[in-house]
């Protein structure tokens, strides 16, 4: 079977495995694939890892598949990536011969909003990782799922954060990809299509997103994704990449960790409120516990987000150059 990568150029200079370790690691082209939980994000990226399994030849990193959740709890809770075929028959070949193009498998936020800090700190530091190690993102997958039959409020909040973590100038970049189409009508999917373009995808559009579906195969899957190497003309960072990996900001800071802040304070003011008049509508114990423990956790990522002392910012900056 023909091998789709060639092997990154070791260069004669090399003096220690370290070092050669570092060069086959570097410059990986790489697409975050983001999205609320259970939309399909691991199940995109299979799709295509599954059926390129055999073919995949590369030094820097292994093609691997992503677990798939089949409950109603999110499934993948920390970054993966895996290994996908290069496009040999795509135009810029040459610029691309000696890149892995690498899929990044993303935890999502969900309705619980139990997570949402743990979740975000977890993609800045993978931004950040990422950008230090000269990898270059060619463009970001967002996946929506069209078969539901509202847009609930944790797909705002996270669509908010994502718009937040990528930054205006990264718009055209992204590519909206629709999935579970095939369980809704094929009516309701395109009136859900128009009311998203004109209502919560508006600006993305204005600014230029492309919009594709996911039809749950390899084929659909796989043209997203030559779609964006195809478009990919040059290298640029996401806001938040930005924010904490250039100007070494803490994800307070930042402008996906203050829209987050803003969420949670959000649900939590609810949460306290409804907390407070759990007598008058005699809610039973069981329930009132997961009420204050809602409470709890939603303070405490509240206050995670707060921004630091000036002082304590200071340390903590100065740890994170080291
Ligand atoms: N019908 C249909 N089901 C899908 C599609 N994509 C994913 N699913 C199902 O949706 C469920 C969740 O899929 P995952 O791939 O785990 O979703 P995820 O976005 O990775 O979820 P988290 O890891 O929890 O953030 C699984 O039962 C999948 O089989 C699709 O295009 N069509
Ligand atoms: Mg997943």
């Amino acid at each position: 079977m023909q091998k789709v990568f060639s092997k990154p150029k070791i260069a004669s200079t090399i003096r220690d495995q370290g070092e050669l370790e570092k060069l086959l690691n570097i410059r990986n082209i790489v697409i975050p694939v983001m999205g609320p939980t259970g939309v399909g994000k691991s199940t995109f990226i299979n799709a295509i890892v599954a059926k390129e399994f055999d073919e995949i030849d590369s030094s820097s990193m292994k093609p691997c598949l992503m677990e798939v959740g089949h409950g109603l709890v999110s499934c993948t809770k920390d970054v993966q990536a895996s290994c996908i075929k290069s496009p040999m028959d795509l135009v810029r070949m040459q610029q691309m011969l000696d890149h892995s193009v690498v899929l990044v498998d993303t935890p999502g936020f969900d309705d619980t909003y139990r997570d949402d800090f743990e979740i975000l700190q977890k993609i800045a530091d993978w931004l950040k990782e990422s950008y230090n190690d000269q990898h270059v993102i060619a463009g970001v997958i967002y996946l929506h799922d069209i078969s539901l039959d509202r847009f609930p409020g944790s797909a705002a909040k996270n669509l908010d954060v994502f718009k937040s973590l990528c930054g205006r100038q990264a718009f055209s970049s992204i590519v909206m990809v629709e999935t579970k189409g095939e369980k809704a009508f094929p009516d309701r999917v395109e009136r859900y299509d128009q009311e998203m373009r004109n209502s919560f995808w508006k600006d993305l559009v204005e600014a230029g997103v492309t919009i594709r579906s996911f039809d749950n195969d390899y084929e659909s899957a796989r043209s997203v994704v030559d779609y964006i190497l195809t478009e990919f003309t040059q290298k640029f960072i996401l806001q938040l990449q930005k924010e904490v990996a250039e100007d070494h900001k803490l994800l307070p800071d930042t402008d996906a960790g203050r829209k987050l802040k803003l969420a949670l304070k959000d649900v939590l003011e609810r949460s306290q409120d409804l907390l407070s008049k759990s007598s008058v509508y005699n809610v039973d114990p069981e329930t009132l516990k997961v009420m204050e423990e809602t409470v709890k956790l939603l303070s405490a990522q509240v206050a995670a987000l707060r921004k630091p002392s000036p002082l304590k910012a200071f340390f903590q900056r100065l740890s994170n150059l080291f």
